[in-house]
């Protein structure tokens, strides 16, 4: 029923803004439209927590309603030491691995993607990540769970930061192994990289030119890079830099995901509620919709029970406007 929906929505869309003819013929539409699921990787220096206390899950029935404004993605974050408790290898915590499995399935039997994220930035317990061997065995025993089910999306890790470049690049290589290895050869996997993965630098920080030669037999991957729209980018502030500063921000990544015949998504992105930051969301979105031959989508940072306040929150009901007036502007965007 909610598939429905979301068929609907995606007609409507396409009547309300339907684009000149020269325009329509190239640029079809954006695949993912999304949000960012947080909170069960709260307490991220516990490691352990207990639920309720220091994290929470995700309400199904926010979800729905993200679904009738005709969302199809949800990246659900999770901590990598509660899912395996003490090492890389460990077996799962049947709790936390039955919460994350509850949602995916919730998610995905309406027909949505399921983005399995681990927030970790490449670090476990506190230190970077350096057992690529156990890191393909961590994502191989997790994409076994869920290899028969094709809308789940594989995140390697977010946002690697102040690591080596061929580190990172290995780990992503590891996961993709252990991912294809498990038997999950269908679905798409989301590379990430250095330095936050931020779109305005994916280039010049090297992450371009390291990663276009990772190896995926399935040839399933989407790059994944972030992109907030602040002075330093770090999405700290509901201050934009500029009304085409998103655009500006992308361009960049944009030619090389042309040059190289690659698909990219923007896996985070936000910004504050004002008149100056929506036209910012409207124009990016609309050049990645205008190079929909590269961009697959893009997921809002961020929702979650336990928000609260925070300048980004587009749960629903959240009082800071993102549900009532920033999600309005940008859906006509996607789908
Ligand atoms: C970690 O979480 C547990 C369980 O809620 C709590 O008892 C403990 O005080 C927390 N530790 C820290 C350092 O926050
Ligand atoms: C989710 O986690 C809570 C707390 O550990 C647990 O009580 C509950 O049974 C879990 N749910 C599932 C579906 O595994
Ligand atoms: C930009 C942003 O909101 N980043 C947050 C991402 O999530 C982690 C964990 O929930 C926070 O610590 C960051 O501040």
């Amino acid at each position: 029923m909610l598939l429905q929906k979301i068929l609907t929505a995606a007609v409507l869309a396409s009547t309300v803004f339907a684009a000149p003819a020269q325009e329509k013929r190239k640029a079809k539409k954006l695949q993912w439209f999304g949000i960012n699921e947080s909170g069960a990787e709260f307490g991220e220096k516990n490691f352990t927590g207990v639920y309720g206390r220091e994290y929470i899950w995700y309400d199904l029935n926010t979800i729905n309603q993200f679904m009738a404004q005709g969302m199809n993605m949800f990246r659900l974050n999770f901590l990598m030491e509660r899912l395996t408790p003490k090492s890389l290898t460990a077996p799962f915590d049947p709790l936390y691995l039955g919460n994350l499995t509850q949602q995916i399935d919730y998610i995905t039997s309406k027909g949505a993607y399921a983005m399995v994220q681990p927030h970790n930035y490449g670090r476990f317990l506190g230190n970077i990540i350096t057992d690529t061997a156990g890191f393909k065995t961590w994502w191989q025993n997790v994409a076994a769970v869920y290899k028969s089910n094709p809308l789940v999306v594989f995140d390697t890790n977010n946002e690697y930061h102040d690591m080596s470049q061929k580190l990172v690049f290995d780990l992503n290589q590891a996961a993709i192994d252990g991912i294809r290895a498990a038997g999950a050869t269908q679905q798409y996997i989301t590379p990430e990289g250095n330095s936050w993965t931020g779109a305005w630098t994916w280039v010049s920080s090297g992450n371009g030119a390291s990663l276009i030669n990772l190896k995926d037999p399935s040839n399933k991957l989407v790059f994944q890079m972030h992109q907030y729209l602040d002075t330093d980018g770090s999405g700290t502030s509901p201050t934009c830099v500029s009304a085409t500063i998103f655009k500006e921000r992308l361009q960049d990544a944009t030619k090389w995901l042309k040059d190289n015949k690659k698909k990219g998504m923007i896996g985070e992105y936000a910004a504050g509620n004002n008149a100056l930051c929506i036209e910012a969301l409207k124009d990016g979105l609309g050049y990645m919709r205008a190079n929909s031959d590269v961009w697959t989508g893009a997921t809002w940072w961020a929702a979650g029970p336990w928000w609260g306040d925070y300048i980004y929150n587009m749960e629903p009901g959240s009082a800071n406007g993102a549900w009532t007036t920033i999600l309005p502007a940008i859906k006509g965007y996607f789908v």
